[in-house]
């Protein structure tokens, strides 16, 4: 006699009192990353990220930071081998369907990304060039950019320079709106990927990024929220268009969707009592889904 199949929420198939497993179809990220030991920025944004859109997150960790939001404290760069070992572990064992890369610390780092993930098929990458930290230090040596600009960008669907990032990789400021479009153009042309910049750091009312798919450039914009100190905005921004590929989002549609996950992630930032000052971070629940956490009562003022 056959017993009623009954699925329980770990997903065990009950048949003649046999447990059989079923495969997952949750889609599966790999987040290439340092660690940010204050876990708004890095691997632990990601993680979160990926968790609050439904993807089940993976990490390959290229360096320990000790940091605080604002300030790098020190920055232990991983040995390139066992950054190799965790990507091509990862690789071997799960379906990945998108991947991101964060900070890669130094150029032996970038160097073995670039071959561990040249031998990827149907690769939905996402390359978010983490050069500067938003306290302004600087994380990455000429070397390193070079082999970013030579060898990584070519491999990657998006790009995800901010202002900053953009200007260096073009070696001229980008100072407005009409300058951000030329020069999402050229990162594009130039490294044969689709380009988003984020426009975040221009004076103004909305926080405006540019996108150019193909030689096409388009805006997506959202309402700036003043008076936040959040870091790990960009990490959470690449993480979320990550998690919409993964899940075979078409890329203009995951970067409006990511684009209001983290706006509503700032919006709903959380902020604490650290001395005399006041310690930010962003809410990676506060974006509608079942298990938001509670909002500051000053988010909503603008
Ligand atoms: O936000 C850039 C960034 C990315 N990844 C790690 C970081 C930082 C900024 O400090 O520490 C690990």
């Amino acid at each position: 006699m056959v017993c009623p199949v009954k699925l329980s929420s770990a997903g065990y198939c009950c048949i003649k009192s046999k447990i059989k497993r079923q495969t997952s179809d949750v889609p599966i990220a790999l987040t290439i990353a340092g660690s940010d030991s204050s876990a708004g920025a890095g691997a632990q944004a990601d993680l979160k990220t990926f968790t609050a859109l439904g993807v089940y997150g993976l990490t390959a960790i290229t360096c320990i930071v000790a940091e605080t939001p604002g300030k790098v404290s020190r920055i232990q760069p991983a040995d390139p081998e066992i950054v190799r070992e965790q990507i091509e572990l990862l690789l071997k064992n799960f379906p990945i369907a998108a991947i991101k890369t964060g900070l890669l610390c130094n150029a032996e780092i970038v160097a073995q990304v670039v071959r561990s993930l040249g031998k990827v098929k149907r690769r939905r990458l996402v390359v978010d060039p983490v050069m500067i930290a938003t306290s302004g230090r600087v994380l990455l040596e000429p070397e390193a950019i070079r082999i970013y600009q030579r060898d990584l960008f070519p491999l990657a669907t998006l790009i995800t320079p901010n202002l900053d990032e953009a200007a260096r990789l073009l070696g001229d400021p980008i100072r407005d709106l009409a300058a951000m479009h030329r020069a999402a153009k050229t990162l594009a042309k130039k490294y044969g990927t689709a380009v988003l910049l984020k426009g975040g750091h221009l004076p103004g009312p909305q926080a405006i990024d540019v996108v150019c798919i193909g030689n096409r450039t388009r805006e997506f914009s959202a309402p700036f929220v003043p008076r936040v100190k959040t870091h790990g905005t960009g990490c959470t921004y690449s993480a979320a268009i990550t998690a919409e590929l993964a899940k075979r989002t078409e890329l203009p549609r995951a970067i409006a969707t990511s684009k209001r996950f983290v706006s509503s992630a700032i919006r709903s930032h959380f902020v604490w009592k650290s001395g005399r000052q006041k310690i930010f971070a962003l809410n990676h629940q506060g974006s509608g889904s079942s298990g938001a956490l509670p909002r500051h009562p000053e988010s909503h003022r603008r």
